[in-house]
């Protein structure tokens, strides 16, 4: 037996080892053996290893921001604070000229990318969304547009009577590059009729990353966790993810997303620990193996977890979003938004090396002087 196979303290964490250092796909009950064990820097460290093999010491961010056009949604999932009803006094819909002002509030010659979502809108159509979408690519040409999540899209098809393709097919010709991995949370029938019940199920998810993939669009996936979901719900997640991923490889990035219960009909549902957190990112860099990038979404999981977990398997921090809504209206205490030289602080300070990205990983190289407008 090998040093470090000794120092695994969780003896059934041992055969996963074995596979991870001959680079072995792992299995759905591996997945299962790994959300049961505490011994987190046995988790961490192959991850770690897997992290590492792939990225080097690179960690990636990125400078965008959120736009989110309304938080009316038909939907009223019982895991979400952001949707209101339209009778709502305190629901807000944008106009287009609103969207387009906004876009360009402050710092607009340093985004790179609009990351740009909202609620099931009953009365906002296909139409209006690919005017807002064509309206932005004139006025922002160089802003990669990440817009719409899987369940957006399949609603807007929906109201449209199109099938999902033909409603991908015109948001990416009016100016769509990619998509979001909003909406999956976890595809788990039993959980989703709890947590989601107005949503497209997992597999109406998946088959629009599918049809998304099919077309051009690439895509990023999420889970949320952190609320009623099994250790057995959770890899199976991951699993379909990748059997998904393995036919279409139009994935890039797999953000865990966890529950924040505040303000939600969930509300007595403690929150996730940092315990969590870290298991959450290792376990889903162990199991994704064929998705390039895990990202610690350091909004959600705070900016001292979002750090650490850069050597537990992530290797993006997502960027310095600013305006962020979805969160802190479930009581994120997080800032809205982070100062680029404090995100380069956290990310040298664990060690690793920051690279600014665009929206498909290139890197971004800036002159001096433009970073006197990232604050
Ligand atoms: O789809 C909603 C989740 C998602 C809550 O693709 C909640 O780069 C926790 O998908 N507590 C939106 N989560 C966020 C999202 C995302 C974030 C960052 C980067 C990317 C990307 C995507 O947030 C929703 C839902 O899964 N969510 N309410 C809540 N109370």
């Amino acid at each position: 037996m090998t040093m470090t196979r000794a120092r695994i303290e969780d003896r059934r964490l041992r055969p996963i080892l074995d596979k991870v250092e001959s680079c072995e796909r792992l299995s759905y009950e591996d997945g299962v053996a790994m959300y049961r064990s505490t011994d987190i820097l046995s988790l961490g460290y192959m991850a770690n290893l897997a992290r590492e093999r792939r990225h080097g010491d690179i960690t990636y961010f990125n400078v965008n921001r959120h736009i989110n056009p309304t938080d009316v949604c038909v939907a009223s999932c019982r895991l979400c604070a952001f949707g209101k009803r339209a009778k709502d006094p305190h629901a807000y819909t944008m106009s287009l000229e609103q969207v387009w002002e906004a876009a360009g509030r402050g710092y607009a010659e340093a985004v790179t990318e609009f990351h740009i979502v909202g609620g099931l809108h009953p009365e906002l159509t296909l139409d209006w969304f690919c005017q807002m979408i064509a309206g932005l690519k004139e006025r922002y040409p160089g802003v990669h547009l990440k817009a719409f999540t899987m369940v957006e899209a399949a609603y807007l098809a929906k109201r449209a009577k199109i099938s999902i393709r033909e409603t991908l097919e015109r948001l990416k010709d009016a100016g769509v590059d990619s998509m979001p991995g909003g909406g999956a949370e976890v595809f788990s029938e039993r959980v989703r009729r709890i947590i989601c019940d107005h949503k497209i199920d997992g597999q109406e998810w998946l088959e629009a990353a599918r049809a998304a993939h099919q077309i051009g669009l690439k895509s990023n996936c999420t889970m949320l966790y952190g609320h009623l979901e099994t250790a057995e719900d959770a890899a199976d997640h991951l699993v379909r993810l990748r059997a998904l991923q393995d036919d279409t490889q139009g994935f890039v990035t797999f953000i865990p997303l966890a529950f924040h219960p505040d303000h939600t009909a969930l509300a007595h549902l403690p929150k996730t620990t940092g315990m969590d957190d870290l298991k959450q990112i290792a376990i889903s860099r162990l199991m994704l193996d064929n998705i390039p990038h895990i990202k610690a979404y350091w909004i959600m999981m705070t900016p001292g977890v979002a750090q650490i977990a850069q050597r537990f398997g992530a290797n993006d921090i997502d960027g310095t979003v600013v305006e962020e809504k979805i969160y802190h209206d479930a009581g994120a205490t997080t800032a809205q938004h982070m100062r680029r030289q404090d995100l380069l602080r956290l990310i040298r300070e664990a060690g690793r090396e920051p690279v600014e990205r665009d929206t498909s990983y290139r890197p971004v190289t800036r002159s001096e002087s433009a970073f006197t407008v990232l604050v």
